[in-house]
């Protein structure tokens, strides 16, 4: 198998099944398997809720870790509907022409800086250094603060070895409270100031609420963006020919953005809660557990997608859910959509080739199943282009 292959470990039990099941921490979990299901249930806030105890909706559970209720991810209609309004101008920024120059010198930099190179290990020495240069812009904080996140390491904001490493996960909390208190000292014009003076039906978000928004911006994008930047160099490694027609016929660039996403699904599911005893696909569920969507799964359901284990780089109509459906669209979707956007340009401009040297895949195990989700290491070399 290539390297930049990933199997489908849920093809048999969608068919089958629909469903799959798994244990996790002692609280269960349904796996809704199908494209057409999963957006049923992702609609269907009153049966399957998000406004669960903090951390619950998260697959492998975080209650133990945290008691923040991330915002507005761990909420329902119509809360969720009334604090997300406050947010989504903000996660709209990087739309911008200005954000997206930002970005495209940051990236540049950091191709270039790659293709001077023997090797590089693309994990850590690539993907987190740009995860973390390119959340400054999300953020809008100055360009040095993404130091102290590349120190930490690929691992703090999930610790994935394991699930309730809560001294792991206290540096992200502690820290998001030292610059909170920072801003309230010192007002700039950065995402901790803008949420500080939001009102909420009338009254100054809490702390707690600023503190939920910030974990969510920080944890929810990064080791989803790693993995998807890591994954399209393992492809394009592996894929010569598809880096020159993105050279060839940038018009693509768009849907390659999407067939990615898709392909690669860098979150294999999120979690829902029943509020009452219910069933889904015929199987039941009891009231207070839990389901979850599976998109990595829905994204390879070959009753939407034609030939859904390719990649197919100009895909026609590419209906994913790679960044969930429904209310809880991923807020940071146009930030990780203008991160690969602008990464596959750089990479047509200044590389000729990627060879592949060698890596380990990072393997999820979810009851049943064994996912690929991404590269614990990689090591590439860039060719320049001449
Ligand atoms: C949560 C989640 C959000 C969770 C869209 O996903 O991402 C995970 O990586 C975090 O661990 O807390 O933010």
């Amino acid at each position: 198998m290539k390297k930049s292959e990933f199997p489908d470990p849920f093809e048999q039990a969608r068919l089958e099944h629909g469903v799959g099941e798994m244990d996790d921490q002692d609280d269960p979990v349904v796996m809704v398997l199908r494209h057409k299901d999963l957006r049923q249930c992702a609609h269907n806030w009153q049966t399957f809720q998000s406004a669960a105890v903090p951390g619950r909706i998260v697959v492998p559970s975080e209650v133990n870790i945290r008691d923040t209720r991330q915002i507005p991810f761990e909420l329902d209609p119509p809360e969720h509907t009334g604090y997300r309004a406050l947010v989504e101008d903000w996660f709209r920024r990087p739309l911008d022409a200005v954000y997206e120059a930002n970005l495209t010198e940051q990236i540049s930099a950091i191709v270039e800086e790659a293709s001077a190179k023997d090797a590089v290990e693309v994990v850590g020495g690539f993907s987190l250094p740009l995860q973390s240069r390119a959340l400054t812009l999300l953020l809008n904080i100055p360009y040095a603060e993404a130091e102290t996140w590349i120190s930490w390491g690929v691992h703090v904001f999930r610790s994935e070895e394991t699930a309730l490493d809560a001294g792991k996960a206290n540096i992200l909390y502690d820290y998001i409270d030292r610059k909170i208190d920072e801003a309230i000292e010192q007002p700039s014009d950065s995402l901790y100031s803008v949420l500080l003076h939001s009102e909420y039906q009338g009254r100054k978000l809490t702390r707690e609420e600023v503190k939920g928004v910030m974990i969510l911006t920080f944890a929810g994008g990064r080791d989803t963006i790693i993995n998807y930047v890591t994954n399209a160099i393992a492809y394009l490694a592996d894929h010569t020919a598809s880096l020159e027609r993105i050279r060839n016929e940038p018009d693509i660039i768009g849907k390659a953005v999407e067939e990615f996403v898709r392909y690669f699904s860098p979150l294999t599911h999120m979690g829902r809660v029943a509020t009452h005893d219910t069933q889904v696909c015929g199987h039941a569920v009891k009231a207070d557990s839990r389901i979850s969507l599976c998109w990595a799964s829905a994204n390879r359901d070959a009753s939407v997608f034609e030939h859904p284990n390719d990649v197919v780089l100009d895909r026609k109509t590419n209906p994913h859910v790679a960044f969930g459906f429904s209310h809880h669209k991923c807020l940071g979707q146009h930030h990780a959509r203008q991160i690969m956007k602008v990464l596959l340009r750089v990479l047509a401009e200044k590389v000729q080739s990627i060879d592949m040297l060698d890596g380990d895949e990072k393997i999820e195990k979810w009851g049943e199943f064994e996912r690929k989700v991404g590269f614990e290491r990689l090591r590439v070399k860039f060719n320049k282009k001449g």
